[in-house]
């Protein structure tokens, strides 16, 4: 089977209740790239990326259809298998791995779908039908931040991510307490996300001042090297993920004792195939970890919820999607929704749902 036709189209996603905030930006809206692969049977499957703003990673909405504008033309002719995909991909284009995602997803589906299969079964088979995720709440006042902590946990979540950073380490301090009065006793996990905002000094303070908090600590600080520094002198477990690049970033965290989990987006790492990857690392090190992706509407959301379903339930930290923040789907009765904390993994061959593209209006690009 091999790819025919390749149709890029973009699609805006406002943030339902926003703006949503990191340390580092507001999101009020943002443009996602979708693709569809057509094979010479017939055959179709989609995917999709959608960084979360300019400033998140090195990614941007408007880079992801130039990289696939530099791709798409090579690829017509390409088998449609996950390696020789990524071998053809990487000799057109180096790097722009969140570009080569929505690629890699949307061969993952076509596959699923010519051989009858589901995403789950083509990376060797899930665990279960029903994945937990979380709820990231972003930066916020702490009053405010706790009484969402609060709701979240009524509505069933196991896990709770709140983002700090970019105002006074005072104030995110005070938010990890006030979280954590409402939250303790109760078993839910939490995870504290700087998102690359904070100062080396500011990391080791909030360590030292919550000591008996078990929060992790995620990409506090900007650079593997701040990890580094100051991985010897915190209390709390480090995760990774902004860091998390790719595999060989992963290796040398893993291998090294750099950190102890990770927070890792299927478009980062390049797609599904590098994520089966890291997962099996991940596994080898007995590291947890999440799959999630930046944002993104209901393929991005299936493509996660797949890959999560295949990681051993007690190394899956959960699978954060957007859809909390999006009006509709893509799919209406297949969409992915969380319900009481979790998320049902979709039935069906390939990715298991079926976008109306009549909302995505004309492609942008066609090859
Ligand atoms: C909570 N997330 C998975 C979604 C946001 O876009 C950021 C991200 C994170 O953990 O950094
Ligand atoms: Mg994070």
């Amino acid at each position: 089977m091999k790819i025919t036709e390749i149709h890029v189209y973009r699609h805006d996603l406002p943030v339902h209740n926003g703006p949503y905030r990191m340390g580092h930006s507001e999101i009020r809206s943002l443009s996602t790239t979708l693709v569809k692969l057509v094979a010479d049977n017939g055959l179709f499957g989609w995917g999709e990326t959608c960084p979360v703003g300019p400033t998140y990673a090195e990614s941007h909405a408007a880079g992801a259809v130039a990289a696939l504008s530099e791709m798409a033309p090579g690829l017509i002719g390409t088998e449609v298998l996950p390696v020789p995909l990524h071998r053809r991909m990487d000799g057109l284009l180096h790097g722009h791995t969140y570009a080569k995602a929505a690629l890699d997803i949307a061969a993952h589906d076509l596959l699923g779908k010519h051989l009858g299969l589901s995403v789950s079964d083509l990376l060797g088979g899930a665990l279960t039908d029903r994945v937990p995720s979380y709820y990231a709440i972003g930066v916020g006042a702490p009053d405010e931040t706790a009484r969402i902590a609060a709701e979240k946990h009524a509505e069933g979540y196991p896990r709770l991510q709140i983002k700090i950073g970019g105002r006074p380490i005072e104030e995110d301090i005070e938010t990890v307490r006030k979280v954590w009065e409402v939250i303790r006793g109760s078993g839910m996990r939490l995870a504290v996300d700087g998102n690359r905002c904070l100062t080396t000094r500011d990391a080791l303070r909030l360590s030292r001042e919550c000591p008996e908090i078990p929060f992790i600590l995620e990409q506090p600080c900007a650079t593997i090297e701040d990890l580094r520094k100051i991985r010897p002198q915190v209390g709390h477990g480090i995760y990774m993920d902004e860091n998390g690049t790719s595999l060989n970033t992963v290796i040398t965290a893993a291998g090294t004792g750099l950190v102890d989990g990770f927070g890792m987006k299927v478009t980062r790492i390049g797609g599904l195939h590098p994520m089966r990857a890291f997962r099996d690392l991940c596994a080898a090190r007995n590291l947890p970890h999440t799959c999630d992706d930046s944002w993104g509407g209901d393929i991005i959301a299936a493509a996660c919820t797949h890959i999560g379903a295949t990681v051993a339930p007690e190394l899956l930290e959960g699978v954060w999607l957007a859809a909390p923040h999006i009006d509709g789907h893509y799919d209406q009765e297949n969409g992915l929704r969380v319900e009481a904390g979790h998320i049902k993994r979709p039935q069906g061959p390939g990715l298991g749902i079926v976008p109306d593209d009549s909302l995505f209006g004309a492609p942008v690009a066609s090859y």
